[in-house]
């Protein structure tokens, strides 16, 4: 599952549905066109998702993973002993376990998701795995400030942020996020992210549009998602994915595109598209590593280590608070 989390919970479908409709609607009326990326991970975008970091093409899952097994030794002296880590969007991902695996007497793990099912899977699957360790699974969406449950004492806090999810954030939030992230970790407090680098285009574009058409289905479901829970009427063979790499800001960027002039509604309201009009639906910011080292020094956290692959198309790097 990716780092936004599916958001759909069976008791709490009814006001996430409203606000999702709300949401899709604001999105929808404004120039240019947008819709949030964290909306892409319902059940299915969830599933689509996880087929993608399994494509060819899509080199940064697996890239990170051999960046962490590589150097787990190194990020564990990095974090410390007795630290409590909190993972930010936690999957059931095989890198958390390899972090885990390393950790020098771990105070805690608290991992933070959006999605409550999907969290408490991955506490019990990790309870059996880790009899010793204490877990505090958090319910919260990261984007907002979280606080860690007084009972939890370690002698730092370190969050643990892979996937390169920091790379879906517009500047202005992922430099609010990293605020948020310092003022929970405190004084001596570690950050280890995972982003992605700048790299040949051609790369780029094949990993955002990859042969077998997953990224395609991923976000045009999107629309279906809409057709679903949002009384929408789109006609989704109407539609494209597009995603290009926009070299000047760094980022690929992922819409819809209306291949013809049409109509549509949503929960009653009525959007007009003209043909070749984009529905922004997510940024891809890929970083070079002084450009995120500036990002993060500019909310007062320094980088302390930076391990990479070798070609150098992904990055892990521990920052100190
Ligand atoms: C979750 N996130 C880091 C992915 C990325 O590469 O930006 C989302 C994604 N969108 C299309 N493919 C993958």
């Amino acid at each position: 599952t990716a780092s936004f989390g599916a958001s759909r919970r069976k008791n709490a479908t009814q006001v996430e549905s409203h606000e999702f409709t709300a949401d899709v609607i604001e999105g929808l009326s404004q120039t240019p066109k947008r819709l949030h990326c964290k909306h892409l991970y319902d059940r299915r975008g969830s599933q689509l998702f996880d087929q993608i970091c399994e494509l060819s093409e899509y080199y940064p899952t697996r890239t990170e993973l051999a960046i962490m097994n590589r150097n787990v030794d190194a990020i564990a002296d990095q974090i410390g002993s007795n630290a409590t880590l909190v993972e930010l969007g936690s999957g059931s991902s095989q890198k958390t376990r390899i972090l885990l695996d390393h950790l020098r007497e771990p105070a805690a793990y608290l991992p933070v998701d959006i999605s409550r099912g999907h969290l408490l899977e991955t506490a019990t699957r990790l309870r059996v795995e880790h009899p010793g360790l204490d877990i505090h699974p958090l319910v919260a969406d990261f984007t907002q400030p979280i606080q860690i449950p007084p009972s939890v004492r370690g002698e730092k806090v370190c969050v643990y942020f892979p996937g390169s999810t920091i790379g879906n954030l517009e500047s202005q939030d992922a430099l609010k996020l990293f605020r948020n992230i310092h003022d929970l970790v405190g004084p001596k407090g570690g950050l280890l992210i995972g982003f992605d680098l700048q790299k040949d285009t051609d790369v780029l574009h094949a990993a955002y549009n990859d042969s077998q058409g997953i990224t395609a289905a991923f976000n045009l479901n999107l629309l279906h998602r809409i057709n679903r829970e949002a009384c929408g009427e789109f006609n989704v063979s109407q539609f494209e994915h597009l995603a290009v790499y926009d070299q000047t800001h760094g980022r690929i960027e992922i819409s819809i595109v209306s291949t013809c002039d049409q109509t549509t509604h949503v929960a009653g309201h009525k959007f007009h598209f003209i043909k070749g009009e984009r529905i922004h639906t997510e940024y891809s910011h890929k970083y070079t590593i002084e450009g995120f080292r500036d990002m993060a020094a500019a909310t007062d956290f320094t980088a302390r280590e930076v391990w990479t692959d070798e070609r150098e198309w992904f990055a892990v790097m521990y920052l100190e608070s």
